[in-house]
């Protein structure tokens, strides 16, 4: 299915005026709105090939209708999203979960679509049919070299598909560590999977950027190897200037100060790529800003404030990634709804008076810091967010527009209601 452009022009007919009189009143307070309305424009969010079917818990998946059952259809997917937002063009791949037959062909037809590809990530945590060694113990950090061999050779494997369509980064995530006391060494734990790391990088394009996600717990219960910003930060000091510590939201512990950990990052420049999604107790992958919204505000404002101090390019010098399941809701409008939480935030950071919060910072008018960014927090930008996309020929309301055009009942017939994506 595609949604052709009249489509989408008819769906914002009606819409048009009552959104213009909303766009109208928030640009008379705020001059600066041409710009913040362009960086939206130019902001793009990876969808994950593995969150375009149902999610599921270790208790079960309640499978949904349509899903995609191939590469193609999950690509097709990520472009129905991008029609109707025009902020969802690229999609994060993950080997073998998604192994491109015809790369050539994959290319192309994503490129019709307005559709890159964003980082590719590798996959040690499960056991693959027909593989030889078991990951049961780990996989970069294995005591067994044969292992670590076997895992180091799966990520050269993954670049070798990606750079095949145009990827620019590998994503490393690592269900290394240990479920008990004493059961691992830490220290040769360490050793082991920065050499295995190291064998990695090495194989990487010269163009190419390489991400250590870290992950507090799971499927690892006592130790995890690299379990949080510090050890990823060391892993990627170590390992040279093209590797960089990738946030994914969900992976702290509870009431972790993300937004500080943001921060430094981008200070020692190591902060290489985001994975958005949110919790309310651990790694819960629910939709982008549905639990804490003021907390992704929070992290956005010091993306933006660090990205600025760097004079870094917000759309494309860091990775941007959703990384969520969707368990009882359809999948796309989920996505759908991530990226407008991602959007909003976004916008609501570039309307930080920066200025008037250092001058407050810098008095301890501790009040003043809190009224400045409240009052960016508070103001409604959806409308700002809505004629971004209303500019780049996409939908002012896309959860509205999924629906009235019947997007997933088109998908049903065409793929069926018994289709199963693959990913977790
Ligand atoms: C692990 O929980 C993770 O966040 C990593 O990014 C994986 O690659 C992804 O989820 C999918 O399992
Ligand atoms: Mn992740």
């Amino acid at each position: 299915m595609r949604i052709e452009k009249r489509a989408v022009e008819e769906f914002n007919e009606p819409l048009l005026k009552e959104h213009q009189r909303k766009f109208r009143f928030i640009a008379e307070s705020f001059p600066g709105i041409e710009d913040v309305v362009a960086k939206l424009i130019d902001f793009q969010v990876a969808i994950p090939s593995w969150a375009l079917g149902s999610g599921g818990t270790r208790f079960g998946r309640f499978a949904g209708a349509g899903e995609p059952g191939n590469l193609e259809e999950k690509i097709e997917d990520v472009g129905l999203l991008h029609s109707l937002n025009k902020s969802s063009g690229a999609i994060s791949m993950h080997i073998p979960w998604d192994i491109p037959s015809n790369p050539n062909a994959i290319k192309a037809f994503a490129a019709q679509l307005g559709i890159r590809f964003d980082a590719v990530n590798s996959n040690t945590f499960q056991d693959q049919p027909g593989q030889e060694l078991s990951y049961k113990f780990g996989s970069m950090q294995h005591v067994d070299k044969a292992v670590r061999r076997q895992a180091v050779e799966h990520n050269i494997e993954v670049i070798r598909h990606g750079a095949e369509l145009g990827s620019e980064s590998l994503t490393v995530w690592l269900s290394d560590g240990s479920c008990f006391p004493g059961q691992l060494n830490f220290k040769r734990a360490f050793q082991n999977t920065l050499e295995s790391l190291q064998a990695v990088y090495e194989a990487l394009p010269a163009n190419w950027k390489m991400f250590v996600e870290y992950k507090a717990y799971e499927p690892n219960f006592y130790s995890m190897s690299v379990g949080d910003w510090g050890q990823s930060y060391l892993y990627a000091s170590k390992l040279g200037p093209k590797a960089y510590t990738l946030v994914d939201l969900g992976h702290h512990l509870a009431n972790a100060n993300i937004e500080q950990i943001v921060a430094l990052l981008l200070m020692e420049g190591k902060l290489g790529g985001f994975h958005f999604n949110d919790s309310k107790y651990g790694d819960d992958d629910l939709t982008v800003g549905s639990i804490n919204p003021y907390q992704l505000f929070l992290i956005f404002n010091e993306l933006v404030a660090g990205m600025d101090e760097r004079k870094m390019n917000h759309a494309t010098d860091l990775g941007w990634m959703i990384d969520a399941s969707h368990n009882v809701k359809d999948p796309l409008e989920d996505l759908l709804q991530s990226v407008e939480a991602i959007m909003i935030s976004y916008a609501q950071s570039l309307m930080v008076d920066r200025k008037k919060l250092n001058d407050a910072q810098m008095n301890n008018d501790v009040t003043l810091c809190q009224e400045i960014l409240q009052h960016a927090y508070r103001t409604d930008v959806r409308a700002i967010v809505a004629e971004a996309r209303l500019r780049d020929g996409a939908t002012l309301h896309p959860v509205d527009a999924f629906r009235k055009m019947n997007v997933r009942k088109s998908l049903i017939k065409d793929r069926g209601s018994k289709t199963v994506a693959t990913g977790l």
